[in-house]
């Protein structure tokens, strides 16, 4: 067999950790589409009674096509655990998401799982949350631009997100406008905290202290990086 990406043997060893029984949350992006095949697969060799909830509409409509039993977000008590990729990861496992348009659920999930694993490939690594991509802030669309002027006074610079022809904005599952902002002046823990309590924001895409463990795949196999 030809040997898998990083990224798949990342989604392998996620999917490995699934037990019979379990209630599992599934991200959004190119990884996460990766481990929905990978634990439809484990499903079914191991004729695993599991189910799944999905932080998107396109990972749902994908689940269900893999043979899945998806589960409704609103009927959820609790969930075993959450598997997901990210933009960037630090050593201590503080994450940046949020690339995509569905970071509202998927921090959701994230925050509420018994249990959330990380899956990157080592180019997602960095030193500081924001070294490589912006830090979207997902904003009621009547606040986007008080927001924006706010953090403009602390020096954060950044505009509204795109849409994919980019000739409008671009609206986020919930219905929202995404900021993708850079700060200079300060620490990942400060920005986070201004962020979390600042009104109009709905959700932004640090998450410090919520991952249980990261899996880091590379050309020399798969790393596990965890408190
Ligand atoms: O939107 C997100 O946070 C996603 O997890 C995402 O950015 C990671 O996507 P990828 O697995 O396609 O790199």
């Amino acid at each position: 067999a030809t040997p898998q990406s990083p990224k798949q043997q990342v989604a392998i060893k996620a999917a490995e950790i699934v037990d019979n029984g379990m209630i599992v949350g599934l991200g959004t992006g190119s990884t996460a589409n990766l481990f929905i095949d990978e634990l439809a697969r484990r499903q079914r060799e191991h004729q695993l009674d599991i189910q799944v909830v999905a932080s998107s509409v396109i990972s749902r409509v994908k689940a269900e096509q893999a043979g899945l039993k998806v589960m409704a977000i609103e009927h959820l008590s609790h969930l075993d655990m959450y598997v997901d990729g990210a933009d960037e990861v630090t050593s201590d496992m503080t994450l940046l998401k949020g690339r995509g348009q569905d970071l509202v659920c998927e921090k959701l999930l994230a925050s509420h799982a018994t249990a959330f694993y990380v899956m990157v490939d080592e180019s997602k690594m960095v030193n500081k949350i924001g070294e490589k991509n912006a830090i979207p802030i997902e904003v009621i669309p009547q606040a986007a631009q008080l927001v924006l002027n706010r953090l403009s006074k602390l020096q954060a610079k950044g505009s509204l997100r795109l849409n994919a022809a980019g000739d409008n904005v671009a609206y986020s599952a919930a219905g929202n406008l995404i900021l993708d902002m850079q700060f200079t002046t300060f620490e990942t823990a400060q920005i986070n905290a201004l962020l979390t309590v600042m009104p109009g924001v709905v959700e932004h895409g640090i998450f410090a202290d919520v991952a249980k463990a990261v899996f880091v795949g590379s050309s020399d196999g798969v790393k596990l990086l965890q408190a």
